[in-house]
């Protein structure tokens, strides 16, 4: 064997090492909102990092195209149990490289190619594959949308209904990436039925609070529930499906062969580890300091004179009307401004939004990241503050300068990954990593 095979990254390939370390850096010294973003634990992270990402696995646990699955078939099976578990759901496919193709899958198990669907619109909050015209979804079924209501910038349930009745959807979606209020799932179920459709919940973003008990699930009322489980689930990138036994043997043929091939059995093996967190009490503890969070931080910032879509949260994310008809900054200068004070946002339309989606009235926050680091109140409070600082004096570098010192202090106050953080080689210092 080639002796450089056993030997590590740094000696292997510095050129990627060095990337690495400097992600590690950004991701410590900085302070995180995206609201889709979440810091893993080491334990996650160490069975990403495992020898099974060797494994070919084609198939189900007992039920494989290829030899070699003993231990392959005990992590996948203690992931699909642990997810069973904490989402009580009858069947899960833990299989999906990502949500976007869970969601494939359940389009093929639920429907025929060019079927009516009814999904939120991206531009109120839905999202790219529930239905948007650039999409598989939207490429491959015809498409009606819902949104939220002008004035309470809210899901306008009587009006859902009302679509329905008119388009006469096979599908009904439902879910959303970037909406901060309480999803009425049960409504929702009703109103799918009403009008003979099935039920499909994309709980990307929410995962983690339904889990926990903190938002409604919607597993007794939709047919099908997908999930990403590296946003508010807090496990490695990928996909999950949940739904009732019924549609279980359809939908796992859906996503392999359908729509998959091999599975990333490290991967899964990862999830097993995170769904195994998540079923902790203290994971429950987490979720709701997420939450909390998140309203001090809307306060923070609807005190310091930003407009916060729909009034306020209820979950883990806020959109932030910076615009504000012309008075402020589009969200692409906003994401800008405050990347550059080692603040991470993402520029996002706000309903009727009249910048383009490239430029946006508004920003997403999330205070899912910051509170896996301990954060609580008291620093949202600061972070609102240090927002509203930068977003109105976006040209000032003296503003930026101050932000950005008093980021750096906050962010060495709760440390992240401290085994990764390595030292950087002194002509690295010298280029500058900020
Ligand atoms: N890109 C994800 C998000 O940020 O919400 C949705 O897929």
């Amino acid at each position: 064997m080639n002796e450089r095979f056993n030997a590590p990254l740094a000696e292997v390939d510095s050129f990627i090492s060095d990337a690495i370390n400097n992600e590690v850096r950004r991701q410590a010294e900085g302070l995180e909102l995206i609201a889709s973003e979440n810091f893993v634990s080491e334990a996650v992270l160490e069975a990403m990092g495992s020898v099974f990402t060797n494994k070919y696995a084609e198939g189900y646990p007992k039920k494989r195209y290829y030899g070699g699955c003993e231990w392959t078939d005990v992590v996948e099976q203690a992931a699909i149990d642990r997810a069973k578990e904490l989402f009580g759901a009858e069947h899960a496919n833990v299989q999906p490289h990502s949500g976007a193709q869970a969601n494939m899958s359940v389009y093929l198990a639920a429907i025929s190619y060019g079927d009516q669907i009814l999904g939120m619109n991206l531009s109120h909050g839905g999202h790219l594959t529930h239905g948007h015209p650039m999409n598989f979804s939207g490429i491959s079924y015809k498409v009606a949308d819902y949104g939220v209501s002008r004035e309470t910038e809210q899901i306008d349930y009587d009006e859902l209904q009302r679509i329905a009745e008119e388009s006469r959807p096979k599908l009904i979606v439902c879910g959303a990436s970037a909406y901060p209020r309480t999803i009425n799932f049960e409504r929702i179920g009703e109103i799918a039925r009403s009008v003979g459709a099935r039920m499909f919940a994309d709980i990307a973003h929410i995962a983690g609070p339904i889990a926990a008990g903190l938002h409604p699930s919607p597993m007794p009322h939709a047919d099908y529930v997908t999930t990403t489980t590296h946003k508010t689930l807090r496990g490695p990138r990928g996909g999950l499906i949940l739904c009732r036994e019924e549609h279980a043997a359809e939908v796992n043929r859906k996503l392999f062969p359908g729509v998959q091939g091999g599975p990333l059995v490290h991967i899964i093996a990862a999830k097993a580890v995170a769904f195994g967190e998540a079923l902790r009490d203290d994971f429950k503890e987490y979720q709701r300091n997420v939450l909390k969070n998140a309203k001090a931080l809307a306060a923070e910032l609807a005190g310091q004179g930003l407009r916060i879509v729909s009034g306020g949260t209820d979950n883990h994310l806020m959109l932030v009307d910076v615009f504000m008809e012309g008075k402020g900054i589009t969200g692409k200068e906003a994401e800008k401004v405050l990347e550059a004070a080692h603040i991470t946002v993402n520029k996002n339309t706000i309903p009727f939004d009249t910048n383009k989606p490239f430029v946006t009235s508004g920003i997403r926050i999330g205070t899912p990241a910051l509170t896996t680091r301990g954060m609580g109140e008291e620093e949202m409070r600061t972070i609102g503050r240090l927002i509203a600082e930068i977003l109105h004096a976006p040209q000032s570098e003296d503003v930026r300068r101050k932000v950005q010192h008093e980021v750096s202090e906050l962010a060495a106050r709760f440390p992240l990954y401290p085994k990764r953080l390595k030292q950087r080689a002194p002509e690295q210092e010298a280029m500058g990593a900020d």
